[in-house]
């Protein structure tokens, strides 16, 4: 199938009819826990455009939250499913093995920061990586605590969903959650009490307090952080921060996790987002970017780490789904031979200073930032930092009628973030900008 135009074609308000057809044959069968965006069915997708059952070309600044950096259906992608796909489609890598497995492992041990001796375990979700780097901290240090973040997303199992910060709508309802997970503060630039350049020592002091006088640090296992705060919305940590929690973990013999799964893989601008900084964490969970589109995750850490659990202890049914493995060699491949980790920062340099043009006095835009293509603006009520989920809401609204699907994220919902995949065309992502511009000027 040919790729359809990289270019934003509006035939119909959005929904469209043949969507709004499909929706209420969903809604019949789907439950209501099921959340949506932008609620247009796809027919086909390629590059940063989605095409809808109408015939809508929307442009992509999402990648179905970070996934298809390499571009919907890219070309390396699809050709390895294809083939491993007429091959065999699974076996269990836990009955019968398939080199495939080896060399996304090998691959992941290779990119990821740090030069000392890795391995690397496949798994399906992002959530299954962060409970499995949980499960082999623990058998590695013989100690149950975790420690996290506010305004932390890792994911939606009970673990996970324990880890994670937000209430509504993650965890609302769906306790008890799991136990021995303590909670920090994270060094949230834009709204810390004592200003931004007070953050990060005074998160450090309260980070140091929890583990040492609330949870003892000889109960810690894992300290895990995503290095630039997905969900949550895109909070980039002050210069050093990282690196001096790594320093802490270490003297205390406490394993340092980056949750790399949303920030991984090119879409900083860098492979990794700890490469900013040259933090070298001793396990990282990826997913998302990693399979191009197909359910593939991994945990990557030191090597005596990860053999610490005896052989049985991990694993799972589509752990490393050989198609998905196939999907992944493609995706890398895309992003080492394409340049697409400097796309990501040619995408920084042409977007964030038309975003930051926008923030100034009386502005609804409170805060610029992000890293490469993860870029967000934060809404507040003009010359406070009132959170404004209103506004970032009628933005949103306002880029999806004009076809430009843009994601909401933040703890209060105030955020607007960009995800374009890193292989958009200059003149899309142009377009995608003055749409956008205009959706915040239309807030005034
Ligand atoms: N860790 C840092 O960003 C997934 C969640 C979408 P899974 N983020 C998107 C939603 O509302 O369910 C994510 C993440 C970080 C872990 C995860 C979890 O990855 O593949 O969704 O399980």
């Amino acid at each position: 199938m040919a790729m359809p135009t990289q270019q934003r074609i509006i035939k119909t308000t959005l929904p469209g009819p043949r969507s709004l057809e499909l929706q209420t044959k969903r809604d019949d069968a789907l439950p209501t826990g099921l959340g949506q965006t932008l609620p247009v069915f796809v027919e086909e997708a390629g590059g940063a455009i989605v095409v809808d059952v109408d015939g809508n070309h929307i442009i992509d600044m999402a990648s179905g939250i970070a996934v298809t950096s390499v571009g919907a259906s890219n070309p390396r992608v699809v050709e390895r499913i294809k083939a491993q796909a007429e091959k065999f489609t699974h076996t269990c890598f836990l009955v019968t093995q398939y080199d495939v497995f080896t060399e996304v492992a090998a691959a992941l041990n290779r990119i990821t920061p740090g030069d000392h001796a890795k391995k690397t375990a496949l798994f399906s979700t992002g959530a299954e990586a962060v409970e499995n780097a949980i499960k082999i901290a623990r058998v590695a240090t013989g100690r149950p605590a975790v420690i996290v973040l506010s305004h932390a997303y890792h994911g939606r199992s009970l673990l996970t969903m324990s880890m994670t910060s937000k209430n509504i709508p993650y965890k609302e309802g769906f306790g008890p959650f799991a136990p021995e997970v303590y909670r920090a503060p994270s060094p949230y630039p834009y709204r810390w009490a004592g200003g931004a350049a007070a953050a990060a020592d005074e998160a450090i002091a309260s980070l140091r307090e929890l583990v040492l006088t609330q949870a003892g640090a000889h109960n810690v296992a894992a300290i895990v952080m995503e290095p630039i705060q997905g969900e949550g919305g895109f909070i980039v940590p002050p210069e050093g921060y990282l690196a001096r929690v790594q320093q802490f973990a270490t003297e205390h013999g406490i394993i340092f996790v980056a949750d790399e799964i949303q920030t991984g893989l090119g879409r900083t601008g860098e492979m990794f987002a700890c490469d900013h900084e040259g933090v070298v964490p001793d396990m990282i969970t990826t997913a998302k970017a990693l399979g191009g589109g197909m359910p593939l995750a991994a945990v990557t850490g030191r090597a005596e780490l990860m053999d610490a659990v005896p052989a049985g202890g991990l694993g799972g049914t589509y752990a490393g789904n050989p198609v998905a493995c196939a999907a992944a060699l493609g995706a890398i491949e895309a992003i080492e031979q394409d340049g697409l980790v400097q796309k990501a920062r040619d995408i920084e340099a042409f977007v964030k200073p038309r975003l930051e043009a926008l923030m100034g006095e009386g502005s609804l835009v409170g805060d610029v930032r992000g890293r490469g293509a993860m870029l967000a603006m934060e809404f507040v009520r003009p010359g406070t930092t009132t959170p404004a989920p209103e506004v970032a809401k009628a933005v949103a609204a306002h880029c999806h009628a004009e076809g430009v699907l843009v994601l909401v994220c933040g703890t209060f919902g105030n955020v607007i973030r960009l995800l374009p995949p890193l292989v958009i065309e200059q003149e899309l992502l142009e377009d995608a900008m003055s749409v956008i511009e205009a959706a915040v000027e239309a807030q005034r």
